[in-house]
């Protein structure tokens, strides 16, 4: 048991140092916003996603970590571009997001959901 205690309580850590580096005033809990093309991780768990929410920029590379125990997928259900993961239990998927927009994926397996929005970077001054 203690062997799998150590595992769990790092990640809970680097979940919330990555939390911190992304807090922003004013967002609604569990919205995250990313200003600058990066790549931001979401948790796939049983049976949700962390965060829900992501308002990121184009070019913004998503990157989805399998936490649970169970079976589960990441489909886009509407979206300017569609796409799929496989059905899996561990491991990871990622989609770099191009085409600004509003992405609604679910789990197919289980329906739990998050939304994307995809818009494009503020104009340099
Ligand atoms: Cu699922």
């Amino acid at each position: 048991m203690k062997t799998r205690f150590v595992p769990i309580l790092m990640t809970l850590a680097l979940t919330s140092a990555a939390a911190i580096g992304t807090a922003q005033a004013g967002l609604p809990a569990g919205e995250r916003t990313a200003t600058a093309a990066r790549t931001v991780d979401v948790e796939l768990g049983d049976d949700f996603f962390a965060p829900k929410r992501l308002s990121v920029v184009t070019r913004t590379r998503v990157h989805w970590i399998w936490m649970g125990q169970s079976e589960h997928n990441v489909t886009v259900v509407s979206g300017p571009v569609h796409f799929a993961s496989q059905d899996q239990v561990t491991g990871d998927f990622s989609r770099r997001l191009r085409k600004p927009g509003v992405y609604r994926l679910i789990c197919t397996i289980h329906g739990q959901r998050m939304r994307i929005t995809v818009h494009r970077p503020a104009p340099k001054r």
